[in-house]
């Protein structure tokens, strides 16, 4: 478990995320919890790592006292009926600090998202990320074999690929997909040791981002700053060092079924227990917000998106709530400490200026809700605001229109997600840094003819079905079976 489920590294196969308690095994003297995915990446991987029988390497808890060579740290799972490794790598305090929160999220996180002023490099970040990264290759080739895929997950592995690349054989398949936005190279630029980023990235035979723009941008970088690798834009293929690496854009989707399925078991009596929690009235216009407590997500944005619809709407004055969910997340890092100062002190004045006895404007909690009460909260509120300042794909806004199963919700949502490319046409679009805008979307969700919300919301729950995870995973090993064909097809095997 990390503070931050959604990003934590894992090796080949998937990211060790969402991780929910349930069944035990005990390995030599020390007890061995294996948690079951509720939802997102792990869910989806987990069957498809079941097929296969294959080996999942991921970041331990970090009590381990164990290390890598350690036959310990591989556990079968599912303990009832073992079908694949479960690898745990576990990692030191400094570890941790210099490669977890040091390069990958004070340099590679600010960095991809666009905050260049965020980047806080430190001596030995970059040497603790390289050292991890090859600890993770390493684990990856003692398993690896000619026929092997080995799928790495996200930014915290740019230079895993290459490492791996290097000493297996050359018919393994090497794959990777980059959850967050790649950036402008007028922003990469300024990414420390960025040629050695791009160098580790290409170890790939396949390289996928949830859309073409990061994509694109990530082709541009490599052409301004890699001058002896060979960009081929019609293919999106770029020859480097003699590999050649592929690059695909796949919008990663939920597991919109099983959001669906949840949302329409849920009685009245949990949804009135968690509106008794936190003291909401029923028959209010909900407005919701899900998040993690990340700067990149435009909570501050949206509370003064709200404050102004306050002001100009004294009508909706006690009949309107708003619930934001903030979890917070790598609090180590100053930059986030920060930042949820400055969340919790907005949310505070906003409600000292509008609340009354009855009633608080904003209900705003750090709580981590169980996925039962997520899927009340989606299915119940009216509206739903995603307002990231920048966002790889965002989740969250699929998520919502799965569990709308009335089909009578507003999403509203930025223009600077990777997921506005499919949902944005029929979800009431922001710049969430246009305040006045803003609140007049907020206006046109809550006030917008029942038939026009149940004819966009239609529209999304298409696309979010037709776009769901299991699609994202089927593309993306289409895409691997595609360029493992290629390279046999042009000899390399
Ligand atoms: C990265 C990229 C990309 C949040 N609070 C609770 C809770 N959550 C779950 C949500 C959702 C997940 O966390 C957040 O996913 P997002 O996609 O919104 O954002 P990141 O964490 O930044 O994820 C992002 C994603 O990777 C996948 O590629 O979309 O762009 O930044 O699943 O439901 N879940 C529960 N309780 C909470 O309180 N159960």
């Amino acid at each position: 478990a990390d503070d931050d489920p959604s990003t934590a590294p894992s090796g080949i196969e998937t990211r060790a995320d969402e991780a929910i308690s349930e069944s035990t095994e005990a390995t030599h003297d020390r007890a061995i919890t294996v948690d079951e995915p509720t939802g997102g990446l792990t869910a989806g991987l987990d069957p498809v790592l079941q097929q296969s029988a294959g080996t999942w390497i991921a970041w331990g808890d970090g009590d381990a006292d164990f290390d890598v060579a350690d036959e310990r740290d591989c556990v079968a799972v599912p303990p009832d009926d073992p079908s694949y490794t479960l690898q745990r790598i576990d990692l030191s305090d400094e570890a941790v600090d210099s490669y977890y929160y040091g390069f990958s999220n004070r340099v590679l996180w600010p960095l991809c998202h666009g905050f260049t002023d965020l980047v806080d490099h430190q001596s030995n970040d970059f040497e603790w990320y390289r050292t991890v990264n090859e600890r993770f290759a390493e684990a990856v080739r003692e398993h690896a074999t000619a026929d092997s895929v080995v799928w790495l997950q996200d930014y915290h592995f740019a230079l895993a690929s290459q490492m791996i690349r290097d000493d297996v054989p050359p018919s393994t398949t090497v794959a990777q997909f980059w959850h967050i936005p790649w950036p402008t190279s007028a922003t990469f630029r300024h990414c420390p040791a960025g040629g050695h980023v791009l160098k580790g990235l290409l170890g790939n035979d396949m390289l996928g981002f949830h859309i073409s723009r990061y994509a694109e941008r990530f082709l541009d970088c490599v052409h301004r700053f890699l001058p002896a690798a060979d960009v081929d834009w019609t293919r999106q293929t770029v020859s480097y060092d003699g590999n050649v690496t592929r690059v695909v854009a796949t919008p990663m989707g939920v597991d919109a079924e099983s959001y669906d399925r949840d949302a329409r078991s849920i009685s009245a009596s949990q949804l009135s227990s968690l509106f008794d929690r936190y003291d909401i009235d029923r028959e209010n216009v909900i407005g919701l917000g899900v998040d993690r407590l990340d700067y990149t997500k435009g909570i501050p944005e949206r509370l003064a998106a709200i404050e102004r619809f306050l002001e100009r709407n004294p009508t909706w004055h006690g009949e309107f709530t708003f619930i934001q969910t903030a979890t917070p997340s790598r609090t180590d890092i100053r930059a986030y400490e920060r930042h949820g100062d400055l969340v919790r002190s907005e949310v505070k004045r906003i409600n000292q200026r509008f609340g009354t006895r009855a009633w608080s404007p904003i209900v705003y909690t750090e709580d981590y809700l169980s996925g039962a009460e997520l899927c009340a909260l989606y299915r119940r509120a009216d509206l739903m605001v995603v307002s990231p300042l920048t966002d790889g794909m965002n989740l969250v806004a699929q998520e919502y229109v799965a569990a709308s199963v009335d089909g009578d919700g507003s999403l509203v949502l930025s223009r600077e997600t990777g997921a506005h490319e499919t949902l944005g046409s029929h979800a009431l679009t922001i710049d969430p840094t246009d305040i006045d805008d803003f609140a007049r979307q907020l206006e046109r969700a809550v006030s917008i003819p029942p038939h026009e919300r149940k004819r966009r919301m239609n529209t999304l729950r298409t696309r979010v079905f037709d776009g769901d995870l299991e699609w994202w995973m089927k593309t993306q090993f289409d895409w691997m079976r595609s360029v493992r064909t290629e390279r046999r097809r042009t000899g390399v095997t």
